[in-house]
């Protein structure tokens, strides 16, 4: 669609992240407030390694934002990290003397690729002999800033009634009941309790029972040294039915969700709705039946009925379709699972080889984290609402936030007709 477009820089152990958002409409009021709030909560979680001490992201908004307000330009956020502090010679910018190569075991290069990490098929590509060349930037720091610019198209979709929740369903095994996750997600309430208890977890996970056996699970894994993955659901509330189309496949709503999940460092996969469940069913157990109710009054509170107001009086008791039929969305809560695999920096040795001695050896430990599902849980919303945010601006254009409020207006008033 590229309405919106973002692009994130920074390593790291580098100076800082920065990126730029450019697509946003001018008179977005917007604080940095709004931003660290986000990033705060994407450092959260049990099984965080020992950099999260050290980090505390705030963002500095470098561009396209006056007295409060966008302009419509690019707006450029950067978050410093401070762990460079240590790292500053390691990943200084300009040459350095090779002296200090030799003095410092932290400068010699990394030679030992860990498996499951981009640390070998990096070096491949790009013709690096020290792995620290891949591994700065394909560290999932980098999300930091993803989750700088999530936040900005947040904020623009909670001026039209858009919110984007999630909460973690699964870590190492140990998942929330099927049967407990409200039959299946039709219902908002239910999934802002959901959103809600997750906040207050540990683990973002809303089942109480389920995060004792989560938190159980992790701990194990920190004994043996090993990490653990998981599933957590992203769900958008208050979407207009039509974000997205059946003319062509890139245009698809799943299309850009898809992506932008699957772009996210350790996703394995991705579900719209009741995903690969549906392969296992039969049609009648799987389809939305449609409803209708008259919407009398003209002007409906957005947030009042927020579910019939999204699809001009149609709406569905069940919703398996996770909120997109035919690549589009229905008006029912838009819901994204992903699957998150285990960290590769593990404490417990595994097999590979030195890419300059071409021995065999077992990988020495790194710093890490034994579980960062939750984490990711967080990110996924700020990349969820990146593209929702994209194909919103695709369907309601405009260049201020005005101008997309009357063509929002005039879109749901014609629902209303059909
Ligand atoms: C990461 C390794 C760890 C994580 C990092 C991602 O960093 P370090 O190598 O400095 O110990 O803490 O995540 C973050 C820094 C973050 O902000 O999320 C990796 O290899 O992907």
């Amino acid at each position: 669609m590229n309405k919106l477009r973002y692009l994130t820089s920074g390593e790291s152990h580098g100076r800082a992240l920065t990126s730029i958002v450019e697509g946003i409409p001018a008179g977005l009021p917007v604080t940095s407030k709004d931003i660290n709030k986000d990033l705060a909560r994407r450092q959260q979680g049990y099984g965080r390694g020992g950099r999260m001490k050290i980090e505390t992201d705030k963002v500095q908004i470098l561009s396209g934002v006056r007295h409060g307000k966008t302009l419509g330009s690019p707006l450029s956020l950067l978050i410093e990290n401070k762990d460079w502090a240590n790292w500053n010679e390691i990943m200084s910018v300009e040459q350095t003397d090779s002296k200090f190569k030799i003095q410092n075991a932290k400068g010699q290069p990394v030679t030992r690729p860990r498996p499951g990490h981009a640390d070998l098929a990096g070096v491949l590509k790009y013709g690096h002999s020290d792995i620290r060349n891949v591994l700065e930037r394909s560290s999932a720091r980098e999300t930091a800033a993803r989750v700088a610019a999530g936040a900005i198209a947040k904020r623009m979709l909670s001026e039209f009634g858009i919110e984007i929740i999630s909460y973690v369903t699964e870590i190492g095994g140990a998942a929330i009941p099927r049967a407990d996750r409200g039959e299946q997600n039709s219902d908002e309430k239910n999934m802002m309790e959901f959103f809600k208890k997750a906040e207050l977890s540990q683990v973002r996970c809303p089942d109480e029972k389920t995060e004792e056996k989560i938190i159980r699970k992790i701990k194990g894994a920190i004994k043996r040294g090993d990490t653990l993955g998981g599933v957590f659901e992203v769900v958008v509330l208050g979407v207009p039915a039509g974000l997205g189309s059946y003319i062509q496949w890139d245009r698809k709503l799943e299309s850009g969700l898809a992506s932008a999940i699957m772009g996210i460092q350790a996703i394995k996969g991705v579900e719209i709705g009741m995903g690969f469940e549906m392969a296992r069913r039969p049609g009648s157990e799987v389809m939305d039946e449609i409803y209708y109710k008259s919407q009398k009054s003209e002007v409906r509170s957005q947030k009042k009925n927020k579910q019939i107001v999204t699809a001009g009086g149609y709406y569905r008791k069940t919703n398996n379709a996770g909120g997109i039929e035919g690549g589009m969305s229905n008006g029912m809560p838009i819901i994204v699972r992903a699957a998150m695999k285990p960290i590769p920096t593990l404490k417990s040795p595994l097999a590979s080889v030195d890419i300059h001695t071409k021995k065999k050896f077992k990988a020495a430990y790194e710093r890490s984290d034994a579980c960062a599902v939750p984490a990711a849980s967080v990110i996924g919303e700020a990349v969820t609402a990146l593209a929702i945010a994209d194909y919103f601006l695709g369907k309601f254009g405009g260049d201020s936030i005005e101008e997309i409020r009357r063509n929002l207006e005039g879109y749901l008033r014609q629902m209303r007709t059909i």
